[in-house]
């Protein structure tokens, strides 16, 4: 299953990532990812220590890392999470490739900057409009989209007044238009903050899980069925692996179902 995370430098990917793998390391109804590498857990566990002190998670930067999604202290799948920088201008054509492919999008906007840094704005905008042309190359498989919108503590209404989510979306007014109309598409707005106080960290993470588990299986389903393209002994045997956390996953809507969608 492949994950992508699309956002500026700075916007809190890095940030992001290690406070899921701590959540997500513990588990939640069962499910859990844990690297497949002992250095990488190490690396995550400790810059998940560094955010949580309020600091810039140290270690290098990996574009791609190796996970396995558990059930029940089980492996069941191999998760590849990518984290793509997204360079203003850039052509874009291994990030059209990678988010065409992924089965769960993830697209961060750094909130507080949005509000007030009209060229930000515009960027996010030509960033929505790239996201948009990959969209259009998919296939129909039932897909997560997640909008991480972060540093949500340091918003203005952070003191408990009301959460501006009408400017924070306006860049990406297109795009959620987009998602809206494509079936297969689930979107879903998530505000999250990554720091010594964090919030809402796992509301991506399992809104794509919820989907994505599903959108894999139904896509090796209808690889698998008689008469298409034979279907690789692998996918026969991930399928089988995938199959009794259909229920699961769909169960974890339980847990998000204050989440605004679209
Ligand atoms: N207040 C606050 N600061 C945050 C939050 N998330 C990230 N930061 C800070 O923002 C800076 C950048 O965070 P990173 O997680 O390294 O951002 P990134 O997207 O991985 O950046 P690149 O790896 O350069 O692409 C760091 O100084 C973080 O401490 C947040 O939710 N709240
Ligand atoms: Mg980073």
């Amino acid at each position: 299953m492949d994950i992508v995370m699309l956002g500026h430098g700075g916007v809190g990917k890095s940030s992001y990532l290690s406070l899921m793998y701590a959540a997500m390391r513990d588990g939640i109804q069962g499910f859990g990812l844990r690297a497949r590498e002992a250095s990488l857990r190490e690396e995550l566990t400790s810059a998940a220590e560094e955010v949580l002190r309020g600091r810039r998670p140290g270690g290098g930067r990996r574009e791609v890392l190796e996970l396995l999604l558990h059930y029940q202290g089980r492996a069941v799948l191999p998760v590849r999470w990518r984290d793509h920088r997204y360079l203003a201008g850039q052509g874009g054509e291994r990030l059209l490739l990678g988010l065409s492919r992924a089965d769960g999008i993830m697209v961060f906007a750094d909130a507080p900057r949005l509000l007030g840094d009209e060229p930000y704005r515009a960027d996010l905008r030509r960033m929505g409009a790239l996201v948009q042309r990959a969209l259009a190359e998919r296939d129909g498989r039932l897909t997560p989209f997640v909008l991480v919108f972060t540093k949500c503590d340091r918003l203005p209404s952070a003191g408990g007044g009301p959460v501006p989510l009408d400017s924070l979306v306006e860049p990406f007014e297109d795009v959620i238009a987009k998602v809206a109309v494509t079936e297969n598409l689930r979107g879903a707005v998530a505000l999250v903050a990554c720091g010594h106080e964090p919030a809402g960290v796992t509301v991506p993470v399992l809104w794509i899980l919820h989907h994505a588990i599903v959108g894999r299986g139904l896509a090796l389903h209808a690889a698998l069925t008689p008469g298409r393209v034979l279907a690789s002994a692998d996918e026969a045997a991930e399928y089988e692996r995938l199959e009794p956390l259909f229920a699961p996953a769909e169960r974890l809507v339980t847990l998000l179902s204050r989440v605004p969608s679209f």
